[in-house]
């Protein structure tokens, strides 16, 4: 092999572990296929409209009366509805997260749907004309979830049964080249740059003569790009999602100043970190709302070590989803929280090893950032770069409403912490669940050269028609040096 430059062996190091990332991605492509299978086989009885159209020739000229109609994220399929005057929608939620389907404009909209639910919308009451149909949870209209319907004059020919009595996820005019091509491209768009990165570490803006460090948050509203060239609105702390991380030492005197300037009020709750009952962050019950233009100032010791969150409890609910949390850690892995030492499972960690980075992945999966890490979708996330042989650390924070199966290919995962507190037998896993609320520290070791994908193995978590998307990201491990 010629000799290279320094920086030439370094890329081509780099463009050697993309190309592994490909193939280790293809993996997970082929997983999917599989889900497109399993989830044709239990469906609804209702033919959609493309498959319809290709049972039947007296179809294809008249609207049904009767469309089967599918929500995901973030699309509605058939996105371009035909249906007979007087007809109906019959309406499935394919997605992972909470849908409707609702008709511009007017008063016709289903109820909320959530993952597999189904209902039938009357649309006896529309005249003929076209309307816009869309899904009412913010932001995901925005996001893709906007539709055409057209009602068509005429008494509509009877739904049509599939042969097999249910339906696939496609009709007999899917361009599957263009499904291959649509996942190519967004895979090999990775990793693409966006505005804006959140986790920033917070310095404290001042420590006071008593040693108390101040920390200063700003709840707001402002434009976040999600995945390139998607911007949404980001509820969240100091124009990051997550918001700005924040260490202290066990011991410390923590003060956090939190300035509302949200359109409602707020409150934060330290999630997983000892405070007095007065410092924990749940209005009206422990302390006042803070109003729309107004501050409040969190006073508390820090005790005990903690791999904790901050995030309001006060319409929680709204607020977490839109990108409302961040991560709070007290005192140090290593020390304030001993990693695991010895043989576990068969397989040694030595006591010595030195931890080259920590990973703080937050996990999120609704509202306007939707299936996400750290804040962003595929191919906006990080990747993870280490050299081959190193150890390094990924404290997994779910801030969502779904739980995360999150599956790193090759490395295993020892699990060694759960909410912050060190298992007395920690295991390995290369598939950690992380439920909502859960904060879940592996450590992994870099053995083996090559990009290796972290993904959640909720297939449709990671792809859509579209491509792959949300909670994809790659751990590359550069190879060491030849001896
Ligand atoms: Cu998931």
């Amino acid at each position: 092999m010629p000799p290279t430059s320094h920086d030439e062996a370094a890329e081509g190091r780099t463009m050697g572990a993309i190309g592994t990332a490909v193939v280790a991605i293809v993996a997970l492509v082929l997983a999917g296929g599989a889900l497109v299978v399993a989830a044709g086989a239990g469906g609804s009885s209702v033919a959609p409209a493309a498959t319809a159209s290709a049972d039947s020739d007296a179809t294809t000229t008249a609207a049904p009366a009767e469309l089967l109609v599918e929500l995901d994220e973030f699309s509605i399929s058939p996105g371009d509805l035909q249906l007979a005057v007087g007809g109906d929608l019959v309406v499935v939620n394919r997605g992972n997260i909470a849908h409707d389907l609702k008709v511009r404009d007017t008063d016709l909209a289903t109820p909320m749907l959530n993952s597999g639910e189904e209902a039938t919308l009357s649309l006896a009451g529309l005249e003929p004309g076209t309307y816009e149909v869309y899904c009412t949870v913010a932001g995901h209209d925005a996001s893709g979830m906007v539709g055409t319907l057209t009602i068509v004059e005429g008494d509509g020919e009877p739904a049509i049964e599939s042969a097999d009595g249910g339906h696939g996820d496609h009709g007999a005019d899917t361009d599957w080249a263009a499904l291959d091509q649509a996942m190519h491209d967004t895979i090999m768009s990775f990793p693409a740059a966006t505005e804006g990165l959140g986790n920033q570490p917070l310095e404290p803006e001042e420590i006071l003569a008593d040693g108390t460090k101040v920390f200063r948050l700003v709840a707001e509203i402002f434009e976040w790009e999600l995945e390139p060239g998607n911007f949404v609105e980001g509820w969240g702390y100091n124009g990051q999602i997550p918001g700005p991380m924040i260490q202290v030492d066990v011991g410390d005197n923590v003060r956090v100043i939190v300035e509302n300037e949200l359109p409602m009020g707020t409150d934060v709750h330290w999630h997983g970190v000892r405070v007095p009952n007065d410092q924990d962050g749940v209005a009206p019950l422990t302390q006042p709302l803070i109003e729309p233009g107004e501050t409040f100032v969190y006073e508390f010791e820090a005790t005990e070590p903690a791999i904790g969150m901050y995030h309001p409890h006060h319409h929680g609910q709204k607020k977490l989803p839109n990108g409302m949390f961040g991560v709070f850690t007290i005192g140090q892995v290593g020390t304030d929280i001993p990693l695991p030492a010895g043989t576990f499972g068969g397989k040694e960690v030595p006591d010595d090893i030195e931890i080259v980075r920590e990973i703080p992945m937050v996990l999120n999966d609704a509202g306007n950032i939707g299936l996400s890490l750290n804040g962003k979708s595929f191919p906006a996330t990080e990747p993870y770069v280490v050299d081959e042989g190193d150890w390094f650390v990924i404290h997994y924070y779910n801030e969502g409403l779904q739980v995360h199966p999150m599956h790193l290919h090759q490395l295993p995962q020892l699990v060694f912490a759960k909410d912050g507190f060190p298992l007395d037998a920690p295991q390995w896993e290369d598939t950690v669940n992380v439920a909502p609320g859960e904060r879940y520290s592996v450590l992994v070791q870099a053995t083996d050269p090559g990009a290796w994908v972290l993904h959640c193995h909720i297939l449709t978590h990671a792809e859509r028609d579209t491509g792959m998307f949300g909670m994809v990201t790659a751990v590359i491990v550069e190879p060491a040096e030849d001896a």
